[in-house]
């Protein structure tokens, strides 16, 4: 057996599995929720309170405590993570942590890596993807650019609010002391690599072209950028790296504290989509992948990258090498979930008999799912919009409301991303809700594609124990491809022809309904 330990620190929890990549299985898998395991840093679903709904910030103690909870949960189960071979790690991505001082190499006694990390913030709180508030900065970075199109070009996304650049940008305006004091700006993964190996981790490629910060042809910081965004930003970023890069050693601290062997080397960490990527076996282009978390992604890898000229799609580096391109929708699971609580609905009732209580095409009833601020399109002022019969508008028809949901998210996804090229005759279909042969369905009936479902849940924790794999001890992708992608032949879901027809007809008035919407809201 030849163990690699893969940690996912997501929006709302920290995951890891263990994964014997000779077997392709996964022989341990663990958990902390942000929320449950965590209460006393009040971040129920991951983020802290906040007035005003454009802000979303949380707070790094949380992630680092939860590193410490979840590897101290395996060695009280006597795991014994002696023999793993390597570790490497995914992160949401744009989140930004800000250091007074690099971290050290081990908490002081008693400490712990919380108690360490709230000693070298210049900032207590670090924003998420989640945050919508640069919109001001993002048009400033696109200004002294020379406008968007060349920010595009450059870095391959536009200025968008949840990247680090307008995030940085930000920081720096309102708070110039604190940004004055700031020493290193980690990317979330950098940050928690950083607590494995007890230095300063670089950051990851792949994670890093999600920044608003790199010059995607070239690898490395734009010089252009980085005057755009804030004074001095340089040498506050930790050096980028190619994904394979071994960081260093597990840190002495974490060693003795949870009897990992010496030496045990640490692949960079990256972002959760690059990692997913590696995860669903879709590190060739070809295979075109739908992640349903927190956030719904569409993501495939690119052999060159093409650029979204409506400015919602993002290119990021693929950890196997070239690209990959990505769509994030910000209503995923949180819209499914104030769905399914609004109407006090079972899973199975969502995700199975509200389906076969309606037809494709949901009787022309139709819906912008906004429950919260939406990326594809921007939507800055949320709130759903519903259109169709009488008892649907008015929210009383549940079967209704969950069709109109999951048609809306994925003729959405067909919608934007027309500009990735060929469209996918193939769909692979990961995140929580993949459980689900509703939305599969209908899925492969707006993208006329099939559908298949990975067998693991976690596909970013599983990419990076993968990543492990190949930049430790140099494993072939498609040799871990083949042992741990594995998806289910009998789960398999195909599109059928009547339904395809019925979104084929539906995809014009869903982009009326989108464009009128947007019109109307200014944003
Ligand atoms: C991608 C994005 C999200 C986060 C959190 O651009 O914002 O997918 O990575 O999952």
């Amino acid at each position: 057996m030849r163990l690699y330990l893969g940690l996912d620190s997501s929006t709302q929890s920290l995951s890891a599995i263990i994964l014997d990549a000779d077997s392709g299985r996964t022989v341990d898998e663990r958990s902390v929720s942000f929320g449950a395991d965590l209460p006393e840093y009040g971040c129920p679903n991951g983020t802290l309170p906040h007035p005003d709904p454009l802000v979303k910030h949380s707070d790094p103690r949380l992630w680092a405590a939860a590193l410490e909870r979840l590897l101290g949960d395996f060695h009280k189960a006597g795991v014994p993570l002696r023999h793993i071979r390597a570790v490497s790690g995914s992160g949401q991505q744009h989140g930004t942590v800000y250091l007074r001082r690099p971290l050290p190499s081990a908490p002081a006694r008693g400490q712990g890596l919380p108690g360490m990390v709230a000693g070298c913030l210049s900032r207590p709180t670090a924003p998420i993807w989640m945050d919508s508030s640069t919109s001001a900065e993002c048009a400033e970075i696109d200004a002294a650019l020379g406008g968007a199109h060349r920010v595009r070009r450059i870095s391959g996304s536009s200025a968008v609010e949840r990247f680090s650049g307008p995030q940085i940008r930000r920081f720096a305006k309102t708070e110039p002391e604190a940004y004055g004091a700031t020493r290193v700006i980690h990317l979330v993964s950098s940050f928690l690599c950083s607590l494995l190996t007890g230095t300063t981790a670089p950051i990851d490629r792949g994670d890093g072209a999600g920044m608003n910060l790199l010059h995607l042809a070239h690898g490395d910081w734009d010089e252009e950028l980085l005057r755009a965004t804030a004074p001095d930003l340089l040498p506050k970023l930790p050096p980028v790296v190619p994904s394979n890069h071994v960081v260093g050693p597990l840190s002495r601290y974490l060693v003795e504290t949870y009897g990992f062997a010496e030496g045990t080397p640490v692949v960079v960490w990256s972002g959760d989509n690059p990692n997913s990527l590696i995860g669903v076996g879709g590190w060739q282009p070809g295979t075109a992948v739908v992640s349903l978390g927190t956030s719904d992604t569409y993501f495939a890898a690119m052999a060159t990258p093409a650029v979204d000229p409506q400015g919602y799609g993002h290119v990021f580096g693929n950890p196997a090498g070239g690209f990959m391109c990505l769509i994030c929708f910000k209503n995923g699971s949180l819209a499914r979930e104030e769905v399914r609580n609004a109407f006090g609905l079972s899973w199975r009732e969502f995700d199975v008999d509200a389906f076969r209580a309606t037809p494709a095409g949901n009787n022309g009833n139709m819906m912008l799912p906004y429950y919260v601020p939406e990326i594809t399109p921007l939507v800055l002022k949320p709130g759903p919009v519903r259109r169709g019969s009488e008892a649907f508008v008015a929210g009383r028809d549940a079967p209704a409301v969950v069709r109109a949901l999951v048609e809306a998210q994925a003729l959405s996804m067909k919608l934007h991303s027309g500009w990735i090229g060929e469209p996918p005759s193939h769909l692979r279909v990961t995140g929580g809700a993949s459980r689900s042969d509703g939305i599969c369905q209908v899925l492969a009936d707006v993208f006329d594609a099939s559908v298949d479902r990975l067998d693991t849940g976690n596909s970013a924790a599983l990419g990076a124990a993968m990543r492990a794999a190949n930049g430790a001890d140099g494993s072939a992708w498609e040799t871990l491809t083949a042992a741990c992608c594995r998806c289910d032949p009998a789960r398999r879901v195909n599109p059928h022809p009547e339904n395809v027809a019925v979104y084929r007809e539906l995809l014009h008035p869903f982009a009326a309904l989108e464009k009128s919407h947007h019109a109307q809201a200014g944003a």
